[in-house]
């Protein structure tokens, strides 16, 4: 299917590349599922990629978790994820001003060279997404930026009145890409979506097929019941890198995600 016919107003009201890039991706893979791969080494990494490469739209990384990182090695896995057809999401919650910003995505990770999305937190105001834009300019690349509207860990500080102030500066926002909600927690979710309408996409964490609570404060919604209420893309981790066949798990959510995503156009 076409991606302008399948996504609609998503399509049609959000003219950033990078958000257009992933709806393709999305359609092309038939799969709305971002692979945390909160992985320590670069092996595991790589490992990961080979096996569920094919049932996802987009790899997020921590790159400062990883133990035996090295430039050469980092270039290594980004060329095999661009292979396989993935956008690479630095997950790297950008949160200063914006001058500092843009350079924090050079440095000894270089971000703005490899990363085509990156999340940040409106903690310090707009003028961050310039300064990550720019960051990208700085080396003739494009991204996008999605902002921390909603968490999905106990107890976070994100509450209504501050997620609707994000909305409010980040939906008309060039380059916004869209923003990160709470997949834990559908309700939430519907009523983000609702807020923020057709213009941006929204990408969920604390989805897991099996919900529940998870380590250290995390939540977990269904995946099914996160795309129902307005998510364009499941943030999976520990429910694929951890699984003992990380291949079945990753092909159970993406098929879970595409259904849930035709049966969302079905309603609409
Ligand atoms: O609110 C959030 C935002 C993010 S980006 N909650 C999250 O869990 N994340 C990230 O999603 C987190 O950094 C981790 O990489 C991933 C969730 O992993 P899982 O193992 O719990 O599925």
């Amino acid at each position: 299917m076409q991606a302008d016919e399948a996504w609609g107003g998503r399509w049609s009201e959000n003219h950033l590349p990078m958000a257009r890039a992933y709806m393709e991706m999305a359609c092309r893979k038939k799969s709305l599922v971002c692979l945390a791969a909160d992985r320590s080494t670069m092996a595991g990494l790589n490992q990961l990629i080979d096996e569920v490469g094919p049932y996802l739209a987009a790899l997020k990384t921590h790159v400062d978790l990883v133990d035996d990182w090295t430039p050469e090695a980092w270039a290594a896995l980004c060329s095999k994820a661009s292979a396989a057809d993935l956008l690479i999401f630095e997950d790297r919650k950008f949160a200063d001003i914006g001058g500092i910003s843009r350079k924090q995505m050079s440095g000894v990770y270089d971000i703005r060279s490899w990363a085509d999305l990156v999340t940040a937190h409106l903690i310090s105001g707009p003028d961050i997404v310039d300064g990550l834009q720019a960051g990208w300019g700085d080396v003739g690349r494009e991204g996008g930026v999605l902002l921390l509207a909603q968490m999905s860990s106990r107890g976070n500080l994100l509450d209504p009145d501050y997620t609707a102030k994000v909305v409010a500066l980040g939906k008309s926002h060039a380059g916004v890409f869209g923003f990160i909600g709470n997949g834990s927690r559908p309700e939430e979710l519907k009523l983000l979506r609702k807020a923020i309408g057709d213009a941006k996409l929204i990408w969920t964490p604390g989805v897991n097929l099996a919900v529940g609570d998870g380590e250290m404060g995390q939540r977990y919604g269904d995946p099914r019941e996160a795309v129902l209420a307005g998510s364009d893309c499941i943030i999976v981790g520990s429910g694929i890198h951890k699984a003992e066949s990380p291949a079945l798990q990753a092909k159970a959510y993406a098929e879970a995600s595409w259904n849930a995503f035709n049966e969302r156009k079905m309603v609409q």
